[in-house]
C-alpha cells in the first residue's frame, strides 16, 4: 500500500461585510408603518372571522413577518412584478391590490381579484403585476420568467420572488437562481426565513446554516438581513433592486424572521415550538420595533401611530362591507378563464 498526498483547489465563502446607508425620512417611516399596520389589521380581522367559521377553507397568516413585504414593496411600482406564496396576504396589501378585492377573493365572491376562483393562496392581479401560488417554490421561476420578459422587452422593471426557507429546498429555487445568474436577470430573490416549513425546523431540512451561502454557488451576491427590521429590509432591498435595474443581475436577500401565526389557522397546534421561543420573538415584533425606531429617530410620535391604526381599522371595515355585499360567482363563471380546448 502506498500513501499519496493530494492537494486540491478549495473554495470558501468570500465573507465580507456590505455597509449600506439608510436614509429614512418621516414620510418613509410612516409609509412603512401604514403598510405593516394595514396588513396586520386585515389579518387580525380575517382571523377573528375565520375562528367564528364565517370563512371556509384554509387560512395562512403571517403575523410577525410584515416588515419583509413592507420594506421591499416600498421600492416597487405597478410596473414591477411580485410573486408570493400561500402566505401572501400582506404581500398583496403592500403591492397595492385593493383590500375589498382581496377580501372578496377569500370569501369566493364575484368581485374578488380572481373573481372568487383563486382563494386565499392564489391572489393575483395583472394590472398590479402580482401573483401568488400555493405550490411551495412555484413562484420563484415565475418571477425569473417575468424578469426574462422585462429584459427581452427592454423594460426597466424588476421582478421579486418572495418565498420561505422550505421553498429553498425545492429544485425550482436552484434552477431559477442558476438561470437568473447566467442571463443576468433583473430579479430579486427574497427568502423569508421564518425557521420553519410547517413543523419542520430549517436545521432539520437544510444542509447549510444559512441559505445566503447557496447564492455563492450561482455566482450571485446575497445579504443576510434582519427581517424584523423594516429599515434593514428596505436598505438591503434598495441595494438589490437598484443593481437589478442597472442591469447588474440578480441577488438574494436572506431575511431572518419568525412566524408568530400558526402555520395555518385552527389546524396547527404549534407543539413543535420549543418553550419560550415564540415569546422571545414576540419581543422583536416588527411593528413595535418600527414604533421604537421612529420615536428614537424623532420621525414620528405615538399620536401618529394611533391615527394610522384608526385609519387602517376604518379601511378594513369598509372593505369588508363592500366585499361581502358582492354576490357569489354565476355558475357559468366556472367555464371562464380555463383552457377550453376550443
Ligand atoms: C410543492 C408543495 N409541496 C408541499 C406543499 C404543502 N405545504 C404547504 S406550505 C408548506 C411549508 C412551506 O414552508 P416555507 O416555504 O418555509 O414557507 P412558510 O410556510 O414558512 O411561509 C408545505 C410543505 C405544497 N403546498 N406544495
Amino acid at each position: 500500500m502506498s500513501r499519496v498526498l493530494l492537494s486540491f483547489k478549495s473554495y470558501s465563502l468570500a465573507e465580507r461585510e456590505e455597509k449600506l446607508e439608510a436614509e429614512v425620512t418621516r414620510e418613509l417611516a410612516l409609509s412603512f408603518y401604514r403598510k405593516m399596520v394595514l396588513a396586520r389589521t386585515l389579518e387580525d380581522e380575517l382571523k377573528r372571522r375565520y375562528e367564528s367559521f364565517e370563512m371556509r377553507g384554509e387560512l395562512h397568516l403571517g403575523r410577525g413577518q410584515e416588515a419583509i413585504p413592507a420594506g421591499v414593496c416600498e421600492l416597487l411600482s405597478d410596473r414591477d412584478f411580485v410573486s408570493a406564496t400561500h402566505r401572501c396576504i400582506a404581500h398583496a396589501v403592500c403591492k397595492g391590490l385593493p383590500l375589498d378585492g382581496i377580501i372578496a377573493e377569500l370569501y369566493g365572491r364575484a368581485s374578488g381579484v380572481c373573481r372568487g376562483k383563486g382563494g386565499h393562496m392564489h391572489l393575483a392581479s395583472s394590472s398590479k403585476r402580482f401573483l401568488a401560488t400555493g405550490i411551495v417554490g412555484g413562484g420563484i421561476p415565475i418571477a425569473a420568467g417575468a424578469a426574462l420578459a422585462f429584459k427581452t422587452l427592454g423594460e426597466d422593471s424588476v421582478a421579486v420572488a418572495f418565498f420561505g426557507d422550505g421553498a429553498a429546498n425545492q429544485g425550482t429555487f436552484h434552477e431559477s437562481l442558476n438561470l437568473a445568474s447566467i442571463y443576468r436577470l433583473p430579479v430579486v430573490f427574497v427568502l423569508e426565513d421564518n425557521q420553519y416549513a410547517f413543523s419542520t425546523r430549517r436545521s432539520e431540512s437544510t444542509a447549510v446554516e444559512s441559505n445566503a451561502i447557496r447564492a455563492l454557488g450561482y455566482s450571485m451576491p446575497a445579504l443576510e438581513v434582519d427581517g424584523n427590521d423594516v429599515i434593514a429590509v428596505y436598505t438591503a432591498a434598495k441595494w438589490a433592486v437598484e443593481r437589478a435595474r442597472r442591469g447588474e443581475g440578480p441577488s438574494l436577500l436572506d431575511c431572518k424572521t419568525y412566524r408568530l401565526s400558526p402555520h395555518l389557522e385552527i389546524v396547527d397546534t404549534e407543539e413543535y415550538r420549543p418553550e419560550g421561543e415564540k415569546e422571545k420573538w414576540e419581543k422583536l415584533d416588527p411593528v413595535r420595533r418600527l414604533e421604537e425606531q421612529a420615536v428614537e429617530l424623532k420621525l414620528a410620535s405615538k399620536e401618529d401611530f394611533e391615527q394610522i391604526k384608526a385609519e387602517a381599522r376604518k379601511l378594513v371595515e369598509e372593505a369588508f362591507q363592500r366585499a361581502l355585499s358582492s354576490p357569489l360567482p354565476a355558475p357559468e363563471e366556472a367555464f371562464r378563464d380555463i383552457f377550453s380546448g376550443e
